[in-house]
């Protein structure tokens, strides 16, 4: 029986991916690996929606390909590849492009908050961004897409961009993903401000945990951490600080919410927070050091690039020819 294909991916927008970026996807990329046929890319040309600077940029995106191998995606089990190294992703997105209307996209809420934030000159690449999205999902005839709550939305516009082409050519083109979104870990928030999204572009200091926090960072974050004026721990949306560390403390051991309460019950705010620091500390201190020891070696991971280029590549031409064929273009060229 075909294995269901599982595909995801993250934006090397800063110099390391986030607790976020891990509880609310990676973690399920690893579950999903076994038994599954995984794909799994780094999305650089993403990333240059808002402005990279090129002195760095180049060294953000192998971090990103070395953590992936870091929390244990296996290349041998799983397709890995860097998003850019696969042009097949771009040449969909225009056609894709060619689909969508300018009011679906400008409905999308990561669409809003980012152009926010950017302000004058908004580049045209963060509207279509998620169009670019829809490709990196389709090429591959994907089923699930493992994403945090932020990105259902887009998985929701790539649906329907899919289920349009189909009925507009009267054929089935493309496969119709459905997203994963875990129940508990879905939005990690910020550390300072507990009902924002934990993300790593924001610039507010101790607001985020990257995996490459040294131990003595986790813990002071941990400790400053915006909590309600309360001193009752309950998971509740009116403690939203407490919450989030509860949240936290379960994605990481296991532990379910209520049991976590029920231990807690009595305790103060400051028992919660060293142990949640703790739990934090353990689990990233040896990605960590793996994600420092497997940067010392760039000639593996050019060739776990240059390797999974050349698969996803074969992959994804497949479908990309037939939308070719579909549309009406001339048959691609085998180069
Ligand atoms: N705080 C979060 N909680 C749970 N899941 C999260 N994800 C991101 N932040 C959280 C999920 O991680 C995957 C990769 O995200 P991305 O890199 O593609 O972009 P993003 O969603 O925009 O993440 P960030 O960290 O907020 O990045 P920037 O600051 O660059 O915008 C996705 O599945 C996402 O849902």
């Amino acid at each position: 029986m075909n294995k269901k294909i599982i595909l995801s991916g993250a934006q090397p927008t800063s110099n390391k991916l986030t607790l976020g970026n891990y509880i609310g996807a990676m973690k399920n990329w690893i579950k999903f690996q076994e038994g599954h046929d995984g794909i799994f890319f780094v999305a650089d040309l993403h990333s240059l929606t808002v402005k990279q600077d090129p002195k760095t940029f180049r060294d953000q995106v192998y971090s990103a390909l070395a953590t992936y191998l870091a929390v244990g995606i296996d290349p041998q089990k799983s397709l890995v590849f860097v998003q850019s190294q696969v042009p097949e992703h771009s040449e969909l997105a225009w056609i894709l492009n060619c689909f969508s209307s300018m009011g679906e996209l400008s409905r999308m809420t990561q669409f809003k908050e980012k152009s926010q934030k950017v302000g004058k000159n908004i580049p045209a690449g963060l509207f279509t961004y998620p169009v670019l999205m829809a490709a990196d999902v389709l090429i591959y005839d994907t089923d699930l897409v493992p994403v945090g709550i932020d990105q259902k939305q887009h998985i929701e516009l790539t649906r329907d961009i899919a289920v349009r082409m189909n009925q507009y050519f009267g054929i089935d083109l493309f496969k119709i993903p459905q997203p994963f979104i875990p129940e508990i870990g879905a939005k990690i928030m910020s550390l300072q401000d507990p009902i924002s999204k934990m993300s790593k572009s924001d610039p507010v200091e101790n607001a985020t945990i990257f995996l490459s926090d040294s131990d003595t960072q986790i813990t002071k974050k941990i400790k400053k951490c915006v909590t309600d004026s309360g001193d009752q721990i309950t998971y509740s949306d009116s403690s939203p600080g407490i919450m989030n560390l509860i949240n936290i403390y379960a994605c990481l051991t296991g532990e379910s919410t209520n049991s976590i309460v029920e231990r807690y019950r009595g305790k103060q705010y400051g028992h919660l927070k060293v142990d949640t620091a703790d739990v934090v500390v353990r689990f990233i201190s040896p990605i960590r050091s793996e994600i420092d020891k497997i940067m010392q070696d760039r000639g593996y991971l050019d060739k776990i690039m240059a390797e999974g280029a050349i698969r996803a590549s074969a992959r994804a031409e497949v479908v990309l020819n037939k939308v070719y064929d579909t549309v009406g273009l001339p048959s691609r060229l085998r180069r």
